[in-house]
């Protein structure tokens, strides 16, 4: 096992990986911008590093800075975490070149499902079910495109193949509007993501947002930990999300589990994983494949009993997965409310200083933040500053809970979206479950105030 992790994020993340750390007896290097000297694990840690000023790209997206940070330190791995660097595979390439293991898949993996158009093409390969389109990218031919848009059906999305979370898409319904929007689709690829290659699929209307959270190590054994459902979203933000999805049959779950773990199997994949999907009219549909443990990933440990982060730590340094798929029991029902520094009502961001803080707690509470009375929340970075969730042995027991754990929060000094997400636990369509990925913008349209 490594005796020494850098850990190349912030905020909640950065203490979430640090405790993983603890647990495991290895040390745990921090690297911090100056907007986050005073941050309580940086405090906390082994060791610190300042990488930069405030400005992310400056610091935690310095691939230089953050290598350096480990070479100094003489840490023999680098975690990630989410956002930033994650994803970046030529940013893992550079860890492992500088003699450090990159805590997540291969250069390889990242780059495959980077690029959304091969991402597809493996896993039809594979088996996984995707949502119709044309077959790879768009050509420039005009005539084929219209013939590919008629044979697939009218509405159609026409996608980047290096956007995703809802960057570079485009939905058009007719065929007058198809070639402009398939020019300004590839001009705006081409600005933002230095690839110009789109692709096309049939556009869902209603769908529900399910993701599958996978376990892989390095000796070809590959697991699922069942789903997420985080349909409730506003700008391709995740607000809420819960596991298991409500009204969805164990045995759909566990079919399209096995193929998202056999296709694991077949790219070589290792680390933690999640396959998402948008699921209508009892069909799943793959869309993305994310390489990087995700916000959400308490929900998954809380059901599972699994702890996500210290089985990433440990297939990185090449041990087995410690249970096999039969292994793999879920029990009960996870919530998670993300806590963000925002206006409840017009989601203006609201850093600043927290004068008060009180946290939630008792039986199925857990509360993933690394906030503290006195703390400036910087204005340099994402307002995500916390997640509460909850766990119940019924889905009607994590919402009781829920409400008691909001109820029970305190934060004073700045402007949360507490209020929102204590409306959201008694709203008729929410506590039925299975509300589609429009369903809180349509709400927030209709919302008093
Ligand atoms: C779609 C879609 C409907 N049909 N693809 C948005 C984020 C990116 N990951 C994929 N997205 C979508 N792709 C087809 N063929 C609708 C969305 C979408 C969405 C998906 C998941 C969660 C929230 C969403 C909000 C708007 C649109």
């Amino acid at each position: 096992m490594f005796k020494k992790i850098l850990i190349a994020n912030r905020g909640e993340i950065a203490l979430r990986i640090q405790r993983a750390c603890r647990e495991m007896g290895i040390k745990a290097v921090m690297v911090y911008s100056e907007a986050d000297r005073d941050a309580k694990y940086v405090r906390l840690a082994d060791e610190a590093v300042c990488i930069g000023p405030a400005s992310s790209t400056h610091s935690y997206l310095s691939m230089p800075a953050i290598i350096s940070a480990a070479e100094v330190t003489d840490a023999e791995a680098i975690h990630p975490g989410y956002g930033f660097l994650s994803e970046n595979a030529d940013f893992a390439e550079r860890v492992e070149k500088s003699g450090f293991t990159f805590i997540g898949p291969s250069p390889d993996s990242i780059r495959l499902m980077g690029d959304k158009v091969s991402a597809k093409q493996a896993m039809i390969r594979a088996g996984v079910p995707c949502v119709p389109g044309s077959e790879g990218a768009l050509p420039d031919d005009p005539v084929v495109i219209k013939r590919t848009a008629k044979a697939v059906g009218y509405p159609v999305i026409i996608k980047a193949a290096g956007g995703g979370g809802g960057r570079g898409m485009r939905v058009v319904h007719t065929e007058a509007a198809l070639l402009h929007a398939v020019q300004t689709t590839k001009a705006e690829a081409g600005a933002a993501f230095g690839n110009p290659e789109v692709y096309m699929e049939k556009f869902l209307q209603n769908p529900r947002h399910i993701e599958i959270q996978i376990l892989a190590d390095t000796h070809r054994n590959a697991v699922y930990l069942g789903e997420r459902d985080c349909s409730m979203q506003r700008r391709h933000q995740k607000v809420i999300e819960e596991a298991p999805a409500p009204g969805i049959a164990r045995r759909l779950i566990e079919k399209i589990g096995e193929r998202c773990a056999a296709a694991c199997k077949k790219i070589g994949y290792r680390g933690a994983g999640t396959f998402e999907f948008l699921f209508e009219n009892g069909e799943f549909y793959f869309i993305e494949m994310n390489t990087r443990v995700q916000v959400e990933h308490p929900v998954t440990e809380w059901i599972s009993g699994i702890d996500i982060v210290r089985t990433q730590i440990a297939v990185a340094a090449g041990e087995k997965l410690p249970f096999t798929q039969r292994q793999v029991q879920l029990r009960g029902h996870s919530i998670e409310c993300r806590i963000n520094a925002e206006d409840a009502y017009k989601f203006t961001p609201s850093p600043g200083r927290i004068t008060t803080w009180h946290a939630p707690g008792g039986p199925g509470v857990r509360v993933d933040s690394h906030i503290y009375t006195n703390y400036f929340v910087p204005p340099n970075y994402d307002s995500m500053i916390g997640k509460i969730i909850v766990h119940g042995d019924t889905r009607e027991q994590a919402l009781a809970r829920m409400r008691t754990a909001l109820a029970e929060t305190v934060i004073e000094g700045i402007k949360t979206n507490i209020p929102l997400h204590r409306e959201l636990m008694v709203d008729a369509s929410f506590v039925a479950g299975g509300t589609n990925i429009h369903y809180l913008e349509e709400w927030l349209s209709q919302r008093e105030r």
